[in-house]
C-alpha cells in the first residue's frame, strides 16, 4: 500500500514537471515573453557552449527566480542557476553551458519563478 502511495506521488510530481508550457524561443538576444506577457527572458549575446552569456529575467514582481537548463532526453550535467534581482527589478545570471557531444544545439531552459516553472527552446550557435 505504501509503495502504491509512493508510485502516486512520483507519477504527480513527474506530470507537475512535464506540465509546464513550453514556448520556442527564436532569437535569445532579442527576448521572448512567456506567460501570456508576464515573464521576459533575454540574453546580452547568442548562447554559444563555454562562453559565458548574461541572462536576464524581467519579472517585476517575483521573489525568486532560479533557472536550468536541459537537454530533452540527454544527461547535461546540472546547470541550475539562481538569478539575482538587479536594481532596476530584472533578475540576472551569467550562465556558461557545456558542450554536446554528439552535437546537438537545442536546449530547453526551465525559468522557475516563485515555484513555478516555464520552459524556453533555444539553439546554441
Ligand atoms: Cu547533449
Amino acid at each position: 500500500m505504501r509503495l502504491i502511495v509512493l508510485f502516486v506521488v512520483l507519477a504527480l510530481v513527474g506530470c507537475a514537471k512535464q506540465a509546464a508550457p513550453v514556448v520556442s524561443c527564436a532569437a535569445l538576444t532579442q527576448g521572448c515573453a512567456l506567460d501570456q506577457d508576464k515573464l521576459f527572458v533575454k540574453t546580452d549575446r547568442a548562447p554559444t557552449p563555454l562562453k559565458p552569456f548574461a541572462l536576464t529575467v524581467r519579472a517585476p514582481v517575483a521573489q525568486a527566480v532560479n533557472v536550468e537548463v536541459q537537454m530533452q532526453g540527454m544527461e547535461m550535467g546540472l546547470n541550475r542557476y539562481r538569478l539575482i534581482r538587479q536594481a532596476n527589478g530584472e533578475w540576472r545570471a551569467t550562465i556558461t553551458l557545456p558542450v554536446c557531444v554528439t552535437g546537438r544545439r537545442d536546449w530547453l531552459m526551465l525559468i522557475e519563478v516563485d515555484g513555478v516553472r516555464r520552459g524556453l527552446t533555444f539553439q546554441t550557435e
